[in-house]
């Protein structure tokens, strides 16, 4: 296949495809567990790799600064009308370049900079873009964070307190390292309380949410916005939705949404992104992605189970979506840089993770996070779940014993000496073996 051969491009750039190759390889010989990563369907590659990355389109369908887009007029409203048959909501805005920018748009769209936000903090699982200081929702404007409870539920009488003292412009449900459904009706009735507009970050669980396996913001939420390479299995790109509720509260919502996008805060639309969304969109309105989200589903109960069931202390105690936050803490603080690492060389990939009221700082966390829609997208079931679980308890314990020292001068010496470790560990060698044959009976795109 033309994608994996890239046989033109070795014509003109040897060099990059031998590292392009190198990338085919790892996809295709690893257990990819980042739960914000997803393998798109291959017919994708040809609108991704089409003659649309050509043109220039500022503006919207109709209403365009350049000429020559009667056929990215037609892509785009098809991609438009996608998200609205799917998701029933009265206006969507296609063009975001991806999850970041996009919330950047709905804060244009909804606040001025200084007003107050409120967000789920990022140690507890939310998002950087929430209000997280080191970004410019934290920066640009007056954040106040909430948080989870010890059990790993959002604490909703926290929201509601901070909300009622506080008075945010803006509220956000969402997050990137949450495992329990996201509360959206409790999250209404607080936002309605102080008259806060509610935006939902589902960029993680849109795909759960088509397939019915998660609570459906629509008619609890003004603003949603969704990336749509994660379990939506499409390019990287983003969706904004305003919702009827939405329009009530602000008829002008969705033309403020479109102004923010562009020309507040983009340039031209990526229109290949544009038509490969579209693609993605008309495949998730298939039969076959609802068994694809109640699996992915599935399968991270079944992974959770097998972790505890071998001794592995998961926040919360296990997962109701598609990923899950392994606590290191029982072996000491800061230990997910050591899990995160020796998993990569056996070719299981996640990411290290802070877990809520984390012990260490958010480079060196105590937690790894990981999920199943990528794996559940190459075919695999809860019986692989078991067998990945097994591996990566193999490796863990492996490395538990590594500790990273407070001082950070000594930091860097310990994971030179760990790291040469690693590459000697026999273990680590057979585990790696076991999930290239793993993988081989599960091929990706090298059918
Ligand atoms: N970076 C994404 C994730 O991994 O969840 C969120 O933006």
């Amino acid at each position: 296949m033309w994608y994996l051969e890239l046989e033109n491009l070795a014509k003109v750039d040897p060099e990059l495809v031998e590292m392009m190759k190198k990338e085919i390889d790892r996809q295709e010989y690893s257990l990819e567990l980042i739960p914000s990563e997803n393998f798109v369907n291959p017919a994708l590659f040809e609108a991704m790799g089409s003659v649309l990355t050509n043109k220039y389109s500022e503006g919207y369908p109709r209403k365009r600064y350049y000429g020559g887009n009667q056929f990215v007029d037609m892509i785009e409203q098809l991609a438009i009308d996608r998200v609205k048959k799917i998701f029933g909501v009265p206006y969507a805005n296609v063009q975001g370049y991806s999850g970041s920018p996009a919330n950047f748009a709905v804060y244009m769209a909804t606040c001025k900079p200084g007003d107050l936000i409120m967000g789920h903090a990022l140690p507890d699982g939310g998002h950087l873009t929430h209000g997280w200081k080191t970004s410019f929702s934290g920066i640009f404007y007056n954040s106040v964070q909430y948080h989870v409870k010890q059990d790993g539920y959002i604490d909703i009488e926290e929201v509601r307190r901070l909300a009622l003292e506080n008075k945010p412009k803006l509220i956000w449900v969402g997050g990137s390292a949450y495992v329990r459904q996201f509360p959206f009706e409790e999250f209404s009735k607080i936002a309605d309380e102080v008259g806060a507009y509610l935006a939902a970050d589902v960029a993680h669980v849109t795909g759960l949410i088509i397939a019915g396996e998660h609570s459906n913001p629509v008619p609890y939420v003004d603003i949603i916005m969704t990336t749509t390479h994660k379990t939506l299995r499409g390019p990287r790109g983003a969706i904004i939705m305003v919702t009827e509720r939405g329009l009530k509260k602000d008829p002008l919502l969705g033309e403020k949404i479109d102004k923010a996008v562009f020309p507040g805060l983009q340039g031209g639309p990526h229109d290949h992104t544009t038509a490969a969304i579209a693609a993605a969109l008309n495949l998730a309105m298939k039969d076959d992605f609802k068994e694809y989200g109640r699996q992915i589903v599935k399968n991270a109960k079944a992974l959770a189970d097998s972790l505890m069931k071998r001794g592995m202390k998961l926040v919360s105690d296990g997962t109701e979506v598609h990923l899950m936050l392994i606590d290191l803490t029982p072996f000491g603080k800061g230990k997910g840089i050591f899990v995160q690492e020796a998993l990569d060389l056996a070719g299981i990939t996640l990411n290290k993770n802070t877990i809520p009221a984390d012990p260490s700082s958010p480079f060196y966390p105590s937690g790894v996070r990981l999920g199943t829609p990528a794996v559940t997208s190459r075919g695999m079931r809860e019986e692989e779940m078991d067998i990945i679980a097994g591996m990566i308890v193999r490796v863990i314990d492996e490395v538990k014993n590594y500790e990273m020292p407070d001082e950070k001068e000594k930091r860097a010496e310990v994971l030179k000496k760990f790291r040469e470790d690693i590459e000697k560990n026999e273990v680590i060698k057979e585990v790696k073996q076991d999930v290239v044959e793993l993988c081989k009976r599960f091929p990706l795109y090298k059918k």
